[in-house]
């Protein structure tokens, strides 16, 4: 099985989560074939939940379980079903005179699907519509993303009961990192730890896409298994993607143990139709949210996806605007300053600050400034050597300077990243920012857990593995240089050139 293999970062991509050919047993799955309306699959545990093996119903109607009232309400819906699950209007009362089932409806790979959960009563607030009305309008209150997503966390806790409410947005590698959270006033913090990408390998990535939200009341249960197992007109297990049932992946629930999680839900995050990130939401013991409750909060995730790129360009506008609000104010400095290099760090916003880097350089006259995080005046020399011979253009950027300059290396922790304007036409004269290799910002998952690799002799990837694998794809290089900044780094240079040339031509002046 999948668990005696011994598991990398490749494998994980190819587990087949979409035909587990099993659901989890907290209810249970019918499938019907349309055209004869009969049941081709059923999982195992109508046997627990009804009294009835799966087997005796292959091949029986609808009507075998169910009564006139919710048949004829199924048959309405019928026509206008898609993969998108939906529930039964009707209030059932009973199947197969057990009491109190939810019915749960989609179509797809060529069946239709029953999923059946057992009705739980969810706490009145939830549903109410002042309340919601209320809680979507903290949401929405927020115009930054980091502040989004804190209402967006403390609305869904408050709305769910969750003892855990993380919004975790992934980065361009598909690592990720929790940005906000809430959380019960005993658990740790995971604000600001950092997972690596195989936490949720692609297959996993690609079906949450297509599926808003998932649901694992019990991550303790023993899957219930699907009778046949292989849809006998396609020889395989059915599709589950779209299925609430849907019993995951061993590697997951391995993984969800590990993290004293008895309970989760994930809602996914959609922007341009790329999964940005995901509300996962986590329970130390068993918990049934209703239909209704995990229906609301694909809701709060679609709003959520819809607006967030609102709020993305609003924060990159903030920040333009510092930027440009920072570099008026150094230029008058530049201006009004004997020497320009003093208007340069000798107030505030100095030239570090004006935008986002660890620390700055003004090299000019032989004489070399540091401000910030750098490196040391000799390494700075090097950099300077390296820039006339290797990059003689006026603007110069690199987020992996080590890359580029072996040499570079003994710098990274905070020179990885550099960006490098040139001064005047005698050689040497630059201002530099500098940013920090990443792996030096990141708080790493698990980072002070002991090396766990085999746990009941099964495997997973250790926090430290994990670590190590992910800073191998990531070593010296920093968080990217933005448009915006190499532009402002720009206009800085071309400001003080001009400066510089009123001056001298003012001296060439008074001289004549
Ligand atoms: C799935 N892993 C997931 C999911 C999450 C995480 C959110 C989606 C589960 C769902 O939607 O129900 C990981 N959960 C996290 C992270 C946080 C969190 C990072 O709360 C941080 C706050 N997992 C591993 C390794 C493998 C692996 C090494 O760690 C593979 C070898 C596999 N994860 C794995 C698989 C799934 C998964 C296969 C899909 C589960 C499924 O839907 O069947």
């Amino acid at each position: 099985s999948l668990l005696n293999a011994t598991i990398d970062t490749t494998n994980c991509d190819r587990e087949p989560i979409h035909i587990p050919g099993a659901v989890q047993p907290y209810g249970f799955l019918l499938c019907l074939k349309e055209a004869t309306m009969r049941i081709v699959q059923a999982s195992e545990n109508t046997l627990d939940l009804l009294g009835i093996p799966a087997e005796e119903l292959l091949g029986a109607k609808l009507s075998r379980l169910l009564g006139t009232e919710p048949l004829a309400a199924i048959e309405q819906l019928r026509p206008t079903l898609t993969t998108t699950p939906r529930l039964l209007g009707a209030q059932l009362s009973e199947v197969a005179g057990q009491p109190f089932y939810k019915i749960i409806l989609h179509r797809y790979d060529q069946l239709l699907w029953l999923e059946f959960e057992p009705v739980t009563a969810a706490p009145a607030s939830t549903l109410d519509l002042p309340f919601l009305n209320e809680a979507l309008g903290q949401m929405l209150a927020a115009t930054q993303v980091l502040e989004f997503c804190q209402n967006a966390a403390e609305q869904v806790r408050a709305i769910t009961g969750f003892d855990r409410v993380a919004i975790y947005r992934f980065g361009g590698d598909e690592s990720g990192e929790v940005i906000a959270e809430a959380r019960h006033e005993d658990l740790e913090p995971w604000l600001h730890l950092r997972y690596p990408a195989t936490d949720i390998p692609k297959q996993a990535r690609a079906m949450y896409l297509k599926n808003w939200l998932r649901f694992i009341p019990d991550a303790h249960y023993t899957p219930a298994r699907l009778v046949p197992v292989h849809n006998p007109a396609t020889n395989r297990p059915p599709d589950m993607t779209y299925s609430v049932l849907r019993s995951v992946s061993p590697i997951h629930l391995q993984y969800l143990h590990n993290m004293g999680s008895a309970a989760t839900m994930t809602i996914s995050l959609i922007r341009d139709n790329q999964l940005w990130g995901m509300i996962t939401c986590h329970h130390r013991t068993p918990r049934l949210v209703s239909y209704e409750l995990r229906d609301l909060c694909q809701f709060i995730g679609k709003t959520f996806s819809a607006l967030i790129k609102t709020k993305e360009q609003h924060d990159e506008q903030d920040y333009q605007l510092r930027i440009r609000e920072n570099q008026v104010r150094l230029l008058e400095h530049v201006s009004s300053n004997e020497n320009f290099v003093d208007g340069l760090y000798r107030q505030q916003p100095t030239v570090m600050d004006v935008f986002d880097c660890g620390g700055a350089a003004i090299c000019f006259d032989q004489e070399i400034i540091l401000l910030g995080n750098t490196p040391s005046q000799a390494q700075v020399q090097d950099v300077l050597d390296w820039l006339q011979q290797h990059a003689p253009q006026d603007v110069f950027y690199t987020n992996s300077y080590a890359q580029l300059n072996p040499a570079g290396i003994s710098i990274r922790p905070t020179a990885s990243g550099i960006l490098a304007v040139s001064l005047a036409e005698a050689p040497g004269n630059y201002i530099l920012w500098f940013r920090p290799e990443v792996i030096q910002t990141v708080t790493w998952a698990g980072q002070n857990q002991k090396v766990e690799t085999l746990a009941d002799g099964q495997l997973f990837l250790s926090p430290r593995q994990s670590f190590e694998a992910w800073k191998q794809t990531v070593e010296s290089t920093s968080a990217p240089w933005k448009p915006l900044e190499i532009e402002a780094a720009k206009e800085i240079r071309l400001h003080i050139s001009d400066v510089r040339l009123k001056v001298f031509n003012e001296l060439q002046a008074r001289a004549a």
